[in-house]
């Protein structure tokens, strides 16, 4: 394997609505550039990518990889990510590796939901982008309605820098306006392009494109801009390294065309990337902290500089242990090194580094500044860490992730099981940074948390293949809180003098309500030393331990204020112990007139349809007590926003299915906490008190 210099390397992460081709486009590009010698397909999981058993068997894909591309000079590093929407926290932890992203679009569909998404990631992480219109080839795939909807989407800075040739089946190339050429495709052949002079038919809108292109470029550089005003054009010389500038700095989003099955475009794709897209280097310099919470600390990506490298994926193999992805992103990673862990203060030995071919690792002698690679068997390193020269010590940030949207009670099989479960999702959770796994405090049971059901079927979907754990998901649940509607007063007195040493504790408070999210506030209004100093803060603990143990259904009180005003002590009998206890019995006694009531999470709900079924969907909301806040339709598909209880989301993903013979997607995330209606509300106290909350002997 040879070693590649930063400004020969391309990072380029495919990202875009599930299904639109990037896996796809990524095992075409690699049979054009001849590194494998199959052409892999994701219908037959044998493609690159998709090599994880959970995305053969899906179709999909679930976490990102890695594959790369030998073009000429430069090597191609490709990031092939998911478009689905449960599983771009992945997408974008692994943005972080790339220097420009590749942006699909499906050539019939236009702009969808997580093309959005995703390009806000790209926006956020400062990435120049490469449209590709892909899938070209389809019934109805348009370049001009996807440029329509692209335009409408992200403005009016997406110019084509290709037009297709051929449309619909006959597709089978693309006219290159940049240089003004003609590339065409053997749809049974091996991707590599006949070039020819443009054909007369598409002479005149090739003309004009050429001419749009040219303007795009000029407008933000005042010496192109000259030389377009006195030449009336720009020569290719010219208008390649002005394009380059342009979609380093963001002014343009280029917009190419292909199909990845059957292969067409795609040595003119590899092209694109190499002559218009940044290299690592040309990025220049890259942000860090010299320690958590730290100053700012700058780093050149040059070879020559201290070696820092990012780890951005983790992934789990049970039997080569603990693979970390990582990015080098200043100095030189030579195999063997020995690094410090600055997140962790520990050093850690890259014994065999290698690069990645999707699953196959080849090791190489050293990784330089700007390359991907890939290691085994790092001791403590995860995700998010930075690794490097002890003397320059450098953080790089991790990306920010969402909270998991919903929970299911875990349960393992059999005894074995049992026994290899922690240890087996502790390894899982290395992998998947949104998957999370705890006790209900309540229950005693075994939860899994993650950003939607399929993906905590994904997760037991793996324990099972990977780690022979079989485990049972139980329904999921929702994370209730209790809340009081009513102002309240009430004593607290915990008395017990009857022989030995006596115990004495004596409060009063009121209880009000606050606004949603306030949490719980302490008032002490305790004048004349009505409750010794000392003892006011076992009073606040008493109360805060009840409310955590709920009052109707066992669910944490939330958004209230306590009042202490007034009390009583004994002189030698009063305690700590009795003034919590006090405090706990105020609380109680509070609650019961305080007009308690439940809350449950509210969810911001994204559903897109084809538009004949938008109706059921919005009657099918209703009926889950859903308030459609609004509906946008484009390109054939409708997408639907409201807000949905979390309670009434829980087994959407399968209904939203059947509705619609699978061709609908969703994504939520959490809003809000409202009132449960008192119907509902009533049938939660009711299955907790039968669960036998609350029936905890009353302390005395
Ligand atoms: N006709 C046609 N079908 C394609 C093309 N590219 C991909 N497909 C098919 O479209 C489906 C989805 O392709 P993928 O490559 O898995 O899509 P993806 O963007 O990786 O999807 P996610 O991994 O879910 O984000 C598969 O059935 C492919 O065979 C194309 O250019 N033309
Ligand atoms: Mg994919």
């Amino acid at each position: 394997m040879k070693i590649y210099d930063g400004q020969n390397l391309r990072n380029v992460a495919l990202v875009g609505h599930g299904g639109s081709g990037k896996t796809q486009l990524v095992s075409a590009l690699l049979f054009a550039a001849g590194m494998v010698n199959r052409l892999g397909k994701v219908d037959d999981g044998t493609s690159v990518t998709d090599y994880d058993e959970e995305e053969i068997q899906r179709k999909f894909t679930v976490s990102a990889s890695l594959a790369y591309a030998e073009w000429g000079k430069t090597k191609i590093n490709f990031i092939d990510t998911p478009g689905y929407n449960i599983f771009l926290h992945e997408t974008e932890a692994a943005l972080l590796a790339a220097d420009a992203a590749l942006v699909l679009v499906h050539g019939v569909a236009g702009v969808e939901v997580q093309t959005e998404k995703t390009w806000g990631f790209a926006e956020k992480h400062a990435l120049p982008r490469l449209l590709v219109v892909n899938q070209m080839d389809r019934d109805r795939a348009s370049l001009e309605r996807s440029l329509e909807s692209l335009r409408a989407a992200f403005g009016r800075s997406v110019v084509p820098i290709q037009l297709p040739l051929g449309e619909e089946k006959s597709f089978r190339g693309a006219i290159d306006l940049v240089k003004m050429k003609a590339h065409s495709y053997d749809p049974n052949g091996p991707g590599k392009a006949t070039e020819t002079e443009i054909p007369a038919e598409y002479a005149d809108a090739a003309q004009k494109a050429h001419e749009t292109l040219i303007e795009m470029v000029a407008e933000g550089n005042d010496k192109l801009l000259e030389e377009f005003f006195e030449k009336g054009t720009i020569p290719v010389e010219d208008l390649v390294p002005g394009l380059q500038q342009a979609i380093a700095e963001r002014r343009i989003y280029p917009v190419a065309v292909s199909a990845g099955l059957p292969i067409i475009g795609s040595s003119g794709l590899l092209d694109a990337i190499v002559d218009y897209l940044p290299s690592p280097v040309a990025r220049g310099k890259v942000q860090g902290v010299d320690h958590a919470g730290g100053s700012p600390v700058e780093r050149k990506v040059a070879d020559d500089q201290p070696v820092s490298a990012y780890v951005f994926k983790t992934v789990a193999d049970p039997f080569a242990g603990r693979v970390s992805y990582f990015k080098v992103m200043s100095g030189v990673v030579k195999n063997d090194a020995v690094l410090t862990n600055f997140n962790r203060g520990t050093t850690e030995k890259l014994a065999h580094i290698a690069v990645m071919q999707g699953k196959t690792q080849s090791p190489i002698p050293e990784l330089r500044a700007g390359d991907i690679g890939a290691v085994a068997k790092l001791k403590e390193t995860l995700t998010g860490d930075t690794l490097g020269d002890k003397a320059a010590p450098i953080q790089y940030p991790a990306v920010q992730l969402a909270e998991p949207a919903i929970s299911f009670a875990i349960e393992a099989k059999s005894r074995g099981d049992e026994d290899k479960l922690s240890s087996a999702i502790h390894r899982m959770l290395e992998e998947d940074l949104l998957l999370r796994f705890s006790r209900d405090p309540q229950t005693k049971e075994f939860l899994i948390s993650g950003s939607g059901q399929q993906h905590v079927e994904v997760a037991v979907s793996k324990l099972r293949r990977r780690f022979h754990v079989e485990v049972t998901l139980k329904a999921p649940k929702v994370p209730y809180r209790e809340t009081i509607r009513a102002k309240a007063e009430a004593q607290g007195k915990h008395k017990k003098q009857t022989g030995g040493h006596g115990q004495y504790g004596d409060c009063w408070i009121k209880m009000e309500p606050l606004v949603r999210g306030s949490g719980f506030e302490f008032v002490n209004d305790i004048f004349g030393g009505a409750i010794p100093r000392n003892f006011i803060p076992a009073v606040e603990k008493g109360i805060v331990e009840a409310a955590a143990k709920g009052y109707l259904a066992g669910y944490p009180v939330v958004d209230f204020r306590v009042i202490l005003f007034d009390g009583s002590y004994h002189d030698v009998d009063s305690s700590e112990m009795a003034f919590k206890l006090a405090g706990s019995k105020a609380f109680k006694k509070s609650m019961e007139q305080a007009k308690p009531c439940l809350l449950e999470p509210v969810m911001n709900v994204e559903i897109t349809v084809p538009e004949n079924y938008a109706g059921d969907i919005m009657g099918n909301l209703n009926g889950r007590r859903g308030r459609v806040q609004g509906m946008d339709s484009k390109s054939g598909s409708t997408v639907v926003k409201a807000q949905v209880p979390l309670a009434e989301m829980l087994s959407y993903a399968s209904d939203l299915t059947s509705m619609t013979q699978g061709r609908g997607s969703y994504s939520m995330e959490y809003d809000h906490y409202d009132v449960v209606p008192q119907q509902i509300a009533d049938k939660v106290v009711a299955a907790a008190r039968a669960a036998g909350v609350g029936k905890e002997e009353e302390e005395e």
